[in-house]
């Protein structure tokens, strides 16, 4: 016996990922809805060798499902969450509307399995954001190792965390350097991003920062250790798929660098790629269509006392989003429902 699945926002670029993913990991589903806001319904989406045709949000009744895994903004998320959750399905919620929630837990399976218990206080549980999933992944090997104290990253994020409209802007406007004619003005994004880096996701903060930057601190801090500190700055680059990042960490503890390596080999999630020669690390074209977050140039820091450095590539839409959720649908499968 399966379990009756539902994907709401089924149309978007996290949605199509999980149902590809649902079907890639073979999760035990024995009936899939999928659905949509009203201006995509009808829309045909993929899973597996079917073709399913997106069903109206607003009209489902999600008694009788077992769990809803949703990609929908924080608005339509607030409206229908509380609902699922409330016909007895539980949420795996890829919004940021309930991650500083301190009675949802906040999940990435490698790194805090554990907290899947917690679900039950509102039968919702949080998917992180993607610059944070693929972070924490390689953090906390490494912390359970040396203790971390302070991180500093830089992020490099690719055009597709902004959705489909954020990847056709990228394509349009390069287009148009080619043939001026047709000049694309910047919409989604607050200026042009073909043969550009723009050092601003999210809206800005009090205090200087973007609240892109802010959740990896905050989610870091909930997902990990809370006694770690986190500076970020998040910038978004004209790469399609994959979010890549600069990782400087500060340990408690001294951790040689190939005593590193050697722990991030084993840990689960990561894969290491990390030749100290022209091409020995990823970039994010080739971490597409992956499960793995990849982890090149690990090496000292040299300037402070226990001091590391790496880079850090992931698929956005996959370990940042819809291959996470899924994820904690097999958690919570394994630990809680026990029914695949
Ligand atoms: C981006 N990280 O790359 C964002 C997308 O809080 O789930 C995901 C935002 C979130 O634009």
């Amino acid at each position: 016996m399966g379990y009756r699945v539902v994907v709401v926002g089924a149309t978007g670029n996290v949605g199509r990922e999980m149902l590809n993913i649902l079907a890639e990991r073979q999760f035990p589903v024995d009936e899939i809805a999928v659905l949509a806001s009203r201006k995509s319904l009808g829309t045909e989406v993929s899973f597996g060798d079917k073709t399913l045709k997106t069903k109206d949000l607003a009209a489902f009744d999600f008694t009788g499902w077992d769990i809803a895994l949703f990609a929908v903004g924080s608005a339509a998320t607030k409206d229908y969450a509380p609902k699922a959750a409330a016909a007895g399905c539980v949420v795996i919620d890829n919004s940021s509307l309930y991650r500083y929630d301190a009675d949802i837990p906040l999940i990435v399976p490698e790194v805090n399995p554990q907290a899947i218990h917690g679900y039950a206080k509102k039968n919702i549980i949080a998917n992180p954001n993607c610059s944070t999933a693929q972070m924490v992944v390689a953090l906390k090997p490494l912390h359970d190792r040396a203790r971390i104290k302070r991180v500093v990253v830089s992020t490099y994020q690719s055009v597709s965390g902004a959705g489909k409209e954020g990847m056709d802007e990228l394509w349009d406007q390069t287009k148009a350097v080619y043939n001026p004619i047709n000049e694309v003005e910047p919409k989604k994004f607050q200026k042009q991003i073909a043969f550009n880096v723009i050092p601003h996701i999210d809206v800005f903060m009090e205090d200087g920062s973007t609240k892109e930057e802010w959740k990896m601190v905050v989610e870091t801090k909930k997902i990990v250790d809370p006694a770690i500190k986190v500076t970020a700055t998040c910038v978004r680059v004209p790469v399609f798929v994959g979010h890549s990042e600069s990782i400087n960490i500060e340990f408690e503890d001294f951790l040689d660098e190939d005593e590193a390596r050697d722990i991030l080999r084993e840990a689960p999630g990561i894969m290491v790629i990390d030749k100290r020669e022209a091409g020995g690390y990823v970039t994010p074209v080739e971490c597409v269509g992956d499960f793995a977050t990849f982890i090149s140039r690990i090496r000292q820091d040299p300037t402070i006392e226990n001091g590391l450095n790496l880079w850090c590539v992931s698929d956005n839409l996959r370990k940042g989003a819809a291959l996470n959720a899924v994820q904690i649908a097999e958690l919570l499968g394994r630990e809680v429902l026990k029914k695949g």
